[in-house]
């Protein structure tokens, strides 16, 4: 029964010490890419990729209505919503909040980063629900 016990703390003792030596070989991994990333010109993009611009895109609410209702954007793409009314607005993901501008007050705006996946996004108004719309990534 001991030599059991001993044995089994001996295989743990090893399991953790491979476990190290794992997380030590990531974290040389990400050293590597790190000086990469530094050493390459960020604002020069590579060639053909700099027509893969993320343009901001704008919203605006105006008589309780979003405009455009259907809005088309680019992945990822930093969304200016402007709330024209004197009532305050949110735009909000219907699903699972996965993107929100949180209360934009009377004539502010808000910002939300549109989600990477492309697909069709449902949104609404938190404070006035019956506001809808539609987020299409592409
Ligand atoms: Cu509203």
């Amino acid at each position: 029964m001991r030599g059991a016990a001993m044995s089994l703390t001996r295989s743990r003792r090893i399991r953790n010490r491979t476990r190290g030596a794992a997380v030590g070989a990531a974290c040389a991994l990400l050293a590597i890419v790190g000086v990469t990333s530094t050493s390459a010109a960020p604002l020069t993009p590579p060639a053909g990729m700099s027509t893969v611009t993320v343009e901001g895109v704008e919203v605006h609410i105006k008589g309780f209505k979003f405009i455009p209702a259907d809005v088309k954007v680019p992945a990822g793409a930093k969304v200016t919503v402007i709330n024209e009314d004197s009532a305050p607005h949110t735009l909000t993901a219907t699903e699972a909040y996965a993107f929100d501008t949180g209360t934009i007050e009377a004539g502010a705006s808000g910002t939300f980063t549109a989600p990477t996946k492309p697909g069709s996004y449902p949104f609404f108004c938190s404070v006035h629900p019956e506001m809808k719309g539609t987020l299409v990534v592409s």
